[in-house]
């Protein structure tokens, strides 16, 4: 390993971001005039009305759940959502000529922002070293496939990795495993497992399944809602229409973060009359700025001070849970300086939350990423787990677990297969249904596939969506990584960073995207997803806009490369049909009868879910209360924590533009939030230049030039974007337990450049 890592290529230089007004309140549903300043979808509206209704396509943004049909608005879709059509419905092309225009070196240099801003891409490409090209050039689907099938034949399966992005159909992400495992693998990583994994983790340990349990009904109607380490006014902007109707039932809302982010503080409803007239409302009642990774330690105060009280549920306790007593017992000798120093929320304000949690009848903890990328997450979300058992919220209405998700489907995958720990019951389901050797040994997941990866023990690296190489920690490691495999395959919409570190050989194949038409032999195709409340709906692609390009559909694709391989004869009709797709989902995976027939409905199908009904699959039956350490990071002087969070003009390293309106951020992205007493404290100034640096075992890693920006951010902690800071996380920081890397709360100092970009601009 580098002991100073080389800066990798979106990372160098300086982009003058401008700091001024904040944008105050923030809008959910129909949130969408500001969209429409720049993100009005390439022909037409069609689109963007079609979406999240019955017959439409499901947003291609994030896995906010719908509301019941009967309360749909006319248009179900928010400013983001409508900022992910624009961008897929794009005109621009990324053709033949772009990439003849642009080697591979030189696609390096350039931003995801710039990449993505070419366009979509037109025809399937390949990139071969040992020709000497240094160029991507079109190739037929033909060559690609067989190119591919070659190399598969000669992989050894446990070299192979086969990655998914959340934005994959129930259909595609189906197919992909069936390709992975018919040929011995299960290396089957996703961004899930950079994402909510700590989730999925804790809530198996403690509830028996690893999702949530509310419904959108039990958001609306309940009597607290406590929101941790989530900024929904940008990644879940509908959600804030839930929030709305929540408080006008009467319900509460408790925020931990701590940034104070716009999206929880003030609310500003377009399609209301108040909204209308420009009046905003207030959204949390109480807002703790909460230390990084300290909600456990919050958690833990604010049990103790209810067990204190005793405002526990023993009837529930007694009749559903186990290891009560001895968490108890815990939670009651831990220390409240300790506790303190953790979380930064004095006692008084844990006591007017716990005052808040007695008068309610039922309570919802909500959280993301601000819980999920912590060396500690897993047992955090056990410690969040243990508050709601013991006050009884789970399984009653108004009452539970709610993890929103992040990409459309990324719950979805999950259900169907993408997972390198599938359970024996899947894998042998699957073996019995299509009658091949399914391999039962894990596979590896995102951080240990990358790890293989860097050590050059990886032959072949294939990709469903997502952006591996610009997305994971360590930027530089993976990049390396990348470059030794024998084969890298993308399926992408448009030109990205990961594709400008090839493999060997390397092949860029363009897909329908969720809004095209996708015609196949039976007739247009519909596709299914999950959103977050574990609801399965059809999204009908009608868009027939994209027709001149040379595309293939994801399963179409798939399922090539898998007949291409091995001759088997149940590929080609799964292209011809995805229905039947769906009956080899329904024959293999519980929850999924008359699957066809229920996608038929308007709203689709729930699946499953044991812990909304009080059923805990778990090796005794009842649901866990655990032990967890308080584990308070130590910061040493000099240094601070960061985080890194998504820009209101950014899905995930798709950078739709340079602005983050409800910071006041505006041109650029080189910015670093902080603290006023952290600036003065360590001699720097509002609108300094400074490196990021972190140090590690390995050395030390540098992210160049970030501005200062002086911000009412929780002392000690500060903030930047992500994926420019993922320079400075090393693969090997993960959290314990679900292995996802630790992106928010990296050990960081700041070293001036000796400049302040208010001087720049005044040059
Ligand atoms: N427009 C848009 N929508 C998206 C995405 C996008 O990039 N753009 N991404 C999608 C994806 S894949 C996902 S997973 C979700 C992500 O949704 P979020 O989790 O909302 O995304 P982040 O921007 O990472 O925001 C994390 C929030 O947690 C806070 N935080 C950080 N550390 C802590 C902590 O220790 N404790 C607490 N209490 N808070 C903390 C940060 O200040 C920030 O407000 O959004 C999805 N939706
Ligand atoms: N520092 C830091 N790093 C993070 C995070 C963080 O909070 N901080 N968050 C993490 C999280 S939560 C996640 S989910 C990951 C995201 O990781 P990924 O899901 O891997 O990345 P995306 O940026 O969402 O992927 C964008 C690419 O997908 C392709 N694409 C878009 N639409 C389609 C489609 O319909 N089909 C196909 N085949 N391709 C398509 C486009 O080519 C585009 O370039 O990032 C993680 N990385
Ligand atoms: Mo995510």
């Amino acid at each position: 390993m580098p002991t100073v890592s080389r800066v990798s290529a979106i990372a160098n230089e300086y982009d003058h971001p401008k700091v001024g007004h904040r944008v105050k309140a923030a809008a959910g549903t129909g949130g969408v005039l500001h969209a429409m300043q720049h993100a009005v979808p390439a022909r037409g509206l069609l689109p963007l009305i079609n979406m999240n209704q019955h017959g439409g396509i499901d947003c291609p943004g994030c896995a906010w759940p719908e509301p019941n049909q009967q309360e749909l608005n006319f248009v179900e879709f928010c400013e983001n959502g409508a900022k992910a059509v624009a961008e897929e419905t794009t005109p621009d092309r990324a053709g033949a000529d772009f990439w003849a225009e642009y080697s591979v070196t030189e696609l390096r240099d350039k931003t995801d922002h710039w990449l993505g801003k070419r366009g979509r891409i037109t025809e399937p490409l390949l990139y071969d070293r040992s020709s000497g090209d240094d160029h991507y050039r079109p190739v037929s689907w033909e060559k690609a496939f067989s190119l591919i099938a070659d190399q598969l034949k000669r992989t050894d399966p446990n070299k192979a990795v086969f990655y998914t992005s959340g934005r994959a159909s129930n259909e595609a992400a189906y197919a992909f495993q069936l390709l992975a495992r018919r040929m011995g693998s299960n290396n089957l990583p996703d961004c899930g497992n950079l994402c909510h994994e700590s989730t999925g983790t804790a809530l198996s340990q403690t509830v028996g399944l690893g999702k949530g349990s509310i419904t959108m009904k039990d958001l609306e109607t309940t009597d607290l809602y406590i929101s941790i380490g989530q900024n929904p006014g940008t990644n879940h902007p509908r959600a804030l229409t839930t929030f709305k109707k929540m408080k006008e039932n009467g319900g509460k809302m408790v925020v931990l973060n701590p940034m104070p982010e716009t999206g929880l503080m003030k609310f500003n409803e377009p399609q209301s009359i108040k909204g209308g007239l420009g009046i905003s409302e207030k959204l949390a009642d109480e807002y703790l700025q909460v230390r990084l990774d300290g909600d456990r330690a919050f958690f833990q105060q604010l049990s103790k001070e209810l067990i204190k009280r005793d405002a526990l549920d023993w009837v529930f306790l007694n009749r559903f849970c186990s290891g009560y007593e001895e968490t108890i017992e815990h939670i009651k000798n831990l220390d409240d300086a300790e506790l303190e120093r953790g979380s930064n929320i004095s006692k008084a304000e844990v006591s007017k939350i716990a005052d808040m949690v007695e008068k309610a009848d039922s309570a919802v903890v909500g959280w993301t990423l601000g819980v999920t990328q912590h060396k500690n997450a897993v047992s955090t979300l056990r410690e969040v787990v243990n508050f709601l058992l013991l006050t009884g919220n789970m399984g009653k209405p108004g009452a539970g677990t709610a993890p929103f998700r992040g990409h459309s489907n990324v719950q979805g995958n999950r259900t169907v297969g993408i997972w390198e720990k599938m359970p024996d019951r899947f894998m042998n389901a699957l073996q019995e249904y299509f009658g091949f050797e399914v391999p039962k040994e894990h596979g590896l997941d995102t951080v240990q596939s990358l790890q293989q990866m860097r050590d050059g023990n990886n032959q072949f690296f294939m990709s469903l969506g997502g952006n591996l190489v610009r997305v994971a920690s360590d930027t530089t490691a993976c990049e390396n990584g990348m470059s030794q495999q024998e084969m890298t395959v993308h399926l992408s919409t448009k030109p990205n960073g990961s594709h400008a570190w090839p493999g060997e050989k390397s092949l860029i194949l363009p897909v329908r995207a969720r809004t095209d038409l996708d015609m196949q032999k039976s007739g247009p195709q519909k596709v299914t997803v999950e959103n977050s409340a574990g609801v399965v709906s059809a999204s009908i692609g009608k868009r027939t806009a994209n027709k001149d390009l040379n595309l293939k559909s994801e399963v179409d694709i798939i399922c090539s490369v898998g007949r291409e391989t091995f001759g088997d004869d149940f590929w080609q009709p799964m292209i011809d049909d995805y229905g039947v797709i769906r009956d080899a989902i329904e024959g293999t995976i519980p929850g999924f009868e008359r699957y066809n027939e229920r996608i038929e409905k308007p709203g689709g199908f729930y699946l499953p879910n044991g812990p909304r009904q009080r059923v805990f699959n778990t090796d005794d039956g009842r649901a866990h209360l655990t032990i967890n350490q308080t584990n308070v990071l130590d910061v040493p002087e000099g240094h601070l924590l960061m985080s890194t969070v998504r820009s209101h003009d950014q899905f995930n390293s798709t950078i739709y533009g340079l602005d983050d309106r409800y910071r006041g951020v505006r041109e650029g992205r080189r910015v670093i939030f902080m603290n006023k007493e952290d600036i003065r404290e360590l001699g720097l100034a509002d609108g300094e230049l400074v490196d990021i640096v972190s140090v590690w075992s390995d050395g030390e890693r540098r992210a160049p030039s970030f501005r200062v920006v002086e911000y009412d951010h929780a002392k000690g902690c500060t903030s930047t974007y992500f994926p420019e800071a993922n320079v400075l996380v090393p693969l090997d920081s993960v959290a314990e337990e679900s292995n996802t890397p630790v992106y928010k709360s990296v050990l960081i100092r700041l070293e001036s450049l000796g400049k302040n970009a208010k001087d720049l601009e005044k040059k």
